[in-house]
């Protein structure tokens, strides 16, 4: 009788999207996407919080390039916040500590504070307000004697703290200016624009950035470790992602459901696999559910456990759910080629996160080793029986007296040069199959593609065939 009942699950490899007329050509579809309720996004791809995936280097690249990083929580809650630190100092527009002097300070004390912190034109408060700047060339004919005040530039230019980038921009130039001050109603200094930062800016113009022009970031969290939440939302961190291998336990949607109360930024909930799950999870209040249990390339879940859903029907059933309220949704895991993206935003996706994809580019925290004279990084399971001793992860099942049931295993993957140009060739293939589909959008790609199953037979067809390899291609690559 159980298997009258029993339900069909498909991943990427059993289905093609069928092409359909088109009026549009790859480069002008847009890929840009939602990532949770409130976090929009240029570039539809996330790096997944693993020991050997996201640390700040790989957030940072990942923020510049439009899309986003997840930091992993096999580490001290400090450690932790260094990261999230130093991603949000990484680039800023407008800084708000600024380093200011007085109009009684000395000059040479102003000068060695400007060669010190290499600053190269230093606010002048007094009494609270702006009074003045002195920049690099007020110092060169002075003779390092007397008051800031005697030699500071002192009709100084300077903007309301309401600006908007664009005109802080022609502000500078117009005026060939480097840093412009901005101040509130009654003068005081609440912030400070530099040429060089916007400079930076528009040389990553899709770059995902908070409302101060900072590099987004988040963070994975264990589903009761509020004091983590807590400190990383104090630190800045744009969004934390409850990382658990099974959201839908009640006790994990109920300690959800009490963060929401405490916490102001978007919360990221899973992993699941369900519209049931789903359901129960958007009703804790969740911004964004991340949606995959066994397909990773390093899980033994459904192995060792006998649990799972194959990955395009999880994304769908939860897709369902989510869809009628507005929740964006995450595919976690089993992404191989661009093409395996395209099929998860076509089944319901809003944004997919990555884990072997990204574990073998320069900026992966894994180490780099050459296996038969080809380049590898190391590359493991966060339930794997290394990263649950490295660390103080909860994730994958810890039994009584610390024992634990692995379910990941640890390896390497091929080395794959930078961030940016693995973006760049799935970007390409996302664009692709857009235009094959006929998809303006990602919306588009969901409510037009039709799926078809294809056999054996045809997925063999579909690989490269009959053919030794010679030359692999950047966004093919077998091994
Ligand atoms: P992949 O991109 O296929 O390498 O999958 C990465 C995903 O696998 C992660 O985002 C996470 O959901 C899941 N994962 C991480 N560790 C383990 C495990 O040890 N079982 N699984």
């Amino acid at each position: 009788e159980k298997f009258e009942k029993i339900i069909e699950g498909y991943t990427f490899d059993d289905v093609l999207l069928l092409p359909l007329k088109s009026g549009v050509e790859p480069r002008d579809a847009d890929v840009s996407s939602m990532f949770s309720r409130h976090i929009k996004i240029k570039v539809p791809i996330v790096s997944s919080p693993m020991d050997t995936v996201t640390e700040s280097e790989m957030a940072i690249a990942m923020a510049r390039y439009g899309a986003l990083g997840v930091l992993h929580r096999n580490i001290s809650i400090n450690e932790q916040l260094e990261m999230v630190k130093r991603v949000k100092k990484e680039e800023t527009i407008i800084i708000r500590d600024v380093i200011t002097v007085d109009e009684n300070t000395p000059v040479n004390v102003a000068r060695t504070i400007m060669m010190t912190r290499n600053i190269a034109g230093l606010p002048v408060v007094t009494a609270g307000k702006l009074s003045g700047i002195l920049t690099k060339r007020d110092l060169e004919f002075s003779d390092n004697k007397g008051l800031v005040k005697d030699i500071m530039t002192k009709d100084v230019i300077y903007a309301d703290e309401d600006i908007s980038i664009d005109e802080a921009k022609y502000i500078l130039y117009k005026n060939r200016i480097e840093k412009l001050p901005l101040v509130d109603k009654k003068g005081r200094l609440t912030g400070l624009i530099t040429a060089k930062d916007i400079k930076t800016r528009e040389r990553f113009p899709d770059a995902s950035r908070d409302n101060d022009g900072k590099l987004m970031v988040g963070a994975a969290v264990g589903p009761f470790d509020i004091n983590r939440v807590l400190a990383l939302q104090d630190a800045g961190v744009d969004f934390i992602v409850i990382d658990t291998a099974h959201a839908h336990n009640m006790n994990v949607v109920n300690s959800i459901r009490e963060m929401r109360k405490k916490i102001n930024i978007d919360i990221i909930a899973g992993n699941i696999a369900t519209g049931d799950a789903a359901n129960d999870l958007i009703d804790a209040g969740v911004d964004g559910l991340r949606v995959g249990i066994g397909p990773g390339s390093i899980c033994t879940t459904r192995i060792v456990a006998g649990i799972g859903v194959p990955q395009l029907t999880a994304i769908s059933n939860v897709a369902d759910v989510a869809e009628k309220n507005d929740i964006p949704v995450i595919a976690d895991g089993g992404i191989r080629y661009s093409g395996d993206i395209v099929k998860a935003l076509a089944a319901g996706a809003s944004t997919v996160m990555l884990g072997s994809l990204l574990a073998g580019t320069d900026e992966s925290p894994g180490m780099e080793m050459i296996i038969n004279g080809r380049k590898y990084k190391s590359y493991r399971g966060m339930g794997s029986i290394g990263a649950i001793k490295a660390g103080k992860s909860d994730r994958y099942g810890k039994l009584e007296n610390n024992s634990f049931i692995a379910e990941g295993v640890e390896g390497a993957v091929p080395y794959r040069g930078r961030v940016s140009e693995i973006l760049f060739q799935l970007v390409g293939g996302i664009k692709t199959g857009m235009g094959y589909v006929g998809a303006a959008n990602i919306r588009e790609l969901h409510e037009k593609s039709i799926f078809i199953r294809i056999s054996e037979n045809g997925l063999r067809e579909s690989h490269p065939h009959d053919i030794r390899i010679i030359s692999e291609p950047p966004n093919y690559q077998n091994y």
